[in-house]
Parts: structure tokens; C-alpha cells; sequence
């Protein structure tokens, strides 16, 4: 099934580092991710059965940022 989610990102500085962060979770079989610069945030649209949330969050990590789940 399809999950989705709400992620925090921090240590972006310009608008390529979000278009960066999106590219590296789109890598990802079956994710659809959208980063918002503006406001900090990721949307990620993601299939629960081979993928979890802390994959997400790893992914944004290796990439050189950080990300935690938005309550
Ligand atoms: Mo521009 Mo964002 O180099 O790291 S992509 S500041």
C-alpha cells in the first residue's frame, strides 16, 4: 500500500539544494516526493511494503541535510 508522509528538512540554503533533496528521494523505487524550500518541508508519497520512513529520512541524510517526521 501506499503511504505518505510529511518531512522536515533542515540545512537547505537555496532553492537547488531542495530541487537536489527531491531528486534523491525520487531515486527511490516508487517514491514521489515534492521539497517546498519556502517552508522547510517534503511531501513524499511512498510504497509501504518495500519502504519506510527512516529509508526516506537516510536518503535526505546521505544526501548532506536532515530530515525528521512533521507532526
Ligand atoms: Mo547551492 Mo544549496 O550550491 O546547497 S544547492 S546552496
Amino acid at each position: 500500500p501506499e503511504a505518505s508522509v510529511q518531512l522536515a528538512i533542515s540545512g537547505m540554503t537555496c532553492v537547488a539544494c531542495a530541487q537536489r533533496i527531491e531528486k534523491v528521494l525520487n531515486r527511490l523505487p516508487g517514491v514521489a516526493a515534492n521539497v517546498n524550500f519556502a517552508t522547510e518541508t517534503a511531501s513524499v508519497r511512498f510504497p509501504a511494503g518495500s519502504l519506510q520512513t527512516d529509508d526516506l529520512i537516510a536518503a535526505v541524510r546521505r544526501a548532506g541535510y536532515d530530515a525528521s517526521v512533521q507532526s
